[in-house]
């Protein structure tokens, strides 16, 4: 079938029997994803006009209160697929701990954990910048019909079956893989459906884009500082480029079609790293490493990484796979020096 203007659901259900497991369940929890991904996105975009229609009072423009953004898209997203009744835990970057649904009940067969983060970059929406929103999903190790534990999160990146995110730009898109290459669609506001508009994203090799809040400069280890001075020395097709929009979603979409690299280092400031590894890192990683990117810690493979905190930070390395790998290679040299 030819894939121009197919659409997201239709791109499911076509490519439902390629995934590993083909109950059908995956298929029908992309598909409250990308339900949720509308509401949000509605929402996300008239967050100007909420501001100023409701500034009189505290309600916005259907009377209801007025919400934090990224509170409202956490409600939403775990509305709907507890409503759904599609997983069997989520774990939020807005919840401390993770939620159980229904699962300590014996006849509950779902088998996937979602974990999300609901609206990443949320501090950029109040300047009508892009944000995001990034979801990881496994399948439960505990048994079926038992309460979903701890375990079941905190699994390594390379167990994910799914990942994705949702970029609320100058338009929205879908962008997702379940391990066979990553696929974008793109949202037709008028008619509120998502379209394959980018099939089989791939990194380039090479880019000319590096993403790093250089205002930490000072902070960060040696091995970084040296990568971005080589950044910005002047050779062959140096210096590169400084793009950096504080939200990973809107940097990493940009430098897996132009070619780049994004990093979130460790620094004093945040000695763990700032992101989160299970809901940020890893999703991002798989989805780089399925448009044959790369993603790291700076020295190893983001997804190798066995989790042990739900809330986990890690320093983040990530891009076209030669930038990863020089970066990488100044890290080691400093280490070793
Ligand atoms: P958040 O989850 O609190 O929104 O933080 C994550 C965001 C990323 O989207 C972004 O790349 C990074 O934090 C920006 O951090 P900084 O402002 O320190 O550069
Ligand atoms: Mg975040």
């Amino acid at each position: 079938m030819s894939r121009k203007h197919q659409t997201l659901g239709e791109f499911i259900i076509e490519n439902q029997s390629s995934f590993k497991y083909t109950s059908g369940e995956l298929s029908r929890l992309i598909n409250s994803i990308r339900l949720a991904a509308k509401v949000v996105n509605y929402e996300v975009n008239k967050a100007g006009l909420v501001d100023v229609l409701g500034a009189a009072g505290e309600s916005n423009i259907q009377g209801e209160e007025q919400q934090k953004l990224d509170v409202y898209a956490n409600e939403k997203f775990i509305q709907t697929l507890v409503n759904r009744n599609i997983v069997c835990g989520i774990a939020s970057e807005e919840e401390e701990d993770f939620i159980s649904i229904n699962s300590s009940d014996k006849n509950h067969q779902n088998k996937y954990v979602v974990l999300i983060d609901p609206l990443d970059g949320s501090s950029n929406i109040d300047v009508n910048v892009s944000v995001g929103t990034i979801f990881s999903i496994y399948r439960r190790v505990t048994p079926l019909g038992s309460p979903v534990q701890i375990e079941d999160f905190l699994q390594k990146g390379i167990e994910q079956v799914a990942a994705g995110y949702i970029i609320y730009g100058t338009s929205t898109m879908l962008v997702y893989t379940t391990g066979d290459g990553v696929n974008g669609f793109t949202l037709s506001p008028a008619i509120g459906t998502f379209y394959l508009s980018h099939p089989q994203i791939k990194f380039p090799r090479e880019g000319i884009i590096y993403s790093v809040n250089e205002g930490n400069y000072v902070h960060f280890p040696q091995g970084i500082k040296n990568y971005i001075k080589y950044c910005q020395m002047e050779e062959g097709n140096r210096p590169y480029t400084s793009r950096y929009i504080g939200s990973l979603v809107s940097d990493f979409h940009r430098n897996m079609i132009k070619g780049g690299i994004y990093l979130y280092p460790t620094s004093t400031k945040n000695p763990q790293g700032k992101l989160r590894l299970l809901y940020e890192c890893n999703p991002m990683a798989f989805l780089a490493e399925q448009a044959e990117g790369k993603a790291s810690d700076g020295s190893c493979r983001i997804m190798d990484i066995l989790p042990t905190q739900l809330h986990q930070r890690v320093p983040f390395v990530c891009g076209s796979i030669s930038m990863v790998e020089k970066a990488e290679s100044f890290v080691r040299a400093s280490k070793s020096s």
